[in-house]
């Protein structure tokens, strides 16, 4: 009883009586990481691309959750039955099955398990690469810059972080960047592809359902790196056709007093040597294409729900709300800001 550890028939008893809270204790966060969802899980997947991820990763969990209690298995087995006694006498038969052990459980298994684990990945990832064989439904050019999304569709529709797609269609992205690496990952439909600079790369996205998913830019690239999310918006063919067809129609010039001030507002002032809003003068590429700005949700990148008076402080001190963003500050009297959030609320 002094030295409990000491007595083998102990350290069982012991064991046996602890392992089972301690194990419940050790899956806790297993199973808290297995309830995952919320917008940016890999582990809730919205379309096929993203299933396919889940499926690899729950295979390659259950392996590795097998192969550890099988090696923690053998310890334990080996604490209890192992030799004590360390003398080199040992017995020539015991020594032969040891060799034979060794190979198989240390060496064959070993490599069957990442053989196949290898195998089967580069199966998956060959699948998440390849596109339809008849063409993709649409084709859409995304352009990373520090830090937020421009989005270019074929009929000449422009958007900026907002990717609007239709459901249960494959839709290709051709990924290009303005300035340096940036990584593009919605989690809930695809994996995440870089935008890498004097190069193009391509990949698809596809979303079973309409909804709101949420992506993000993966590849660190400067002190807003952080604040560089999009999100793709599914919605049925239908919704999508309707959207798709506005987006690609000019700003209609504002015969209301206040709005078309705020337009000639924004036509003298810095704003034109950045933005483009088509149907005007305006045509610039340095910041995102505001023609139908009030029709997004969120401005700058994701940083800003977007609301009138979030559209003044943006305007105002857009460095406060986002240190080091490409876009100056602009002192406007209130007459003139006011017209301007008149005309940017316009655009619709
Ligand atoms: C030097 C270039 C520059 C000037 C001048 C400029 N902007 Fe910007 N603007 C940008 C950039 C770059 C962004 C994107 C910043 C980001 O999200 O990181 C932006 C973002 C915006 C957005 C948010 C758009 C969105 O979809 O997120 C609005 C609205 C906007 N600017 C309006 C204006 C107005 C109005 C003016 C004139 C008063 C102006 N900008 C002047 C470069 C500029
Ligand atoms: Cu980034």
């Amino acid at each position: 009883m002094r030295c409990v550890a000491n007595v083998p028939g102990r350290l069982t008893a012991v064991g046996r009586v602890r392992a089972p809270r301690r194990l419940r204790a050790l899956l806790i966060p297993v199973f808290l990481s297995a309830g995952c969802s919320g917008p940016l899980s890999a582990l809730d997947p919205a379309g096929p691309g993203a299933a396919r991820i889940e499926r690899l990763w729950w295979i390659l969990f259950w392996i590795a959750t097998i192969v550890f209690a099988a090696v923690v298995g053998l310890i334990l087995y080996s604490l209890r039955h192992g030799r004590r006694d360390l003398t080199p006498d040992i017995d020539k038969d015991e020594a032969q099955w040891g060799d034979r052990f060794i190979a198989v459980v240390g060496v064959v298994i070993p490599v069957l398990i990442l053989l196949g684990g290898f195998i089967y990945s580069l199966g998956e990832m060959n699948a998440l690469a390849t596109h339809d064989d008849e063409g993709p439904a649409l084709d859409i050019e995304v352009v990373s810059h520090n830090w937020w999304w421009e989005v270019r569709y074929p009929n000449g529709a422009v958007t900026a972080n907002e990717i609007h797609i239709p459901t249960g269609e494959r839709i290709r992205l051709t990924l290009t960047t303005a300035d340096v690496i940036h990584s593009f990952w919605v989690p809930r439909l695809q994996a995440k592809m870089d935008h890498v600079p004097g190069s193009e790369n391509q990949m698809w996205i596809e979303a079973d359902e309409p909804g709101i998913y949420r992506g993000q830019c993966a590849e660190f690239c400067g002190l807003q790196h952080a604040h560089m999310a999009f999100f793709v918006e599914a919605e049925s063919p239908e919704d999508f056709d309707r959207w798709y067809e506005n987006a690609a129609s000019s700003a209609s010039t504002p015969s209301d007093g206040s709005a078309r001030r705020g337009l000639d507002v924004f036509l003298s002032s810095s704003c034109v040597g950045c933005h483009a809003i088509e149907g005007t003068e305006a045509a610039a590429t340095a910041g995102p294409d505001l023609t139908h700005l009030a029709a997004r949700e969120t401005l700058f990148a994701g940083k800003l729900v977007n609301t009138r008076a979030n559209l003044e402080r943006l305007i105002v001190d857009p460095q406060g709300i986002k240190p080091g963003v490409g876009m100056p500050p602009t002192e406007l009297d209130s007459g003139e800001l006011e017209a301007l959030l008149d005309y940017l609320e316009s655009l619709d």
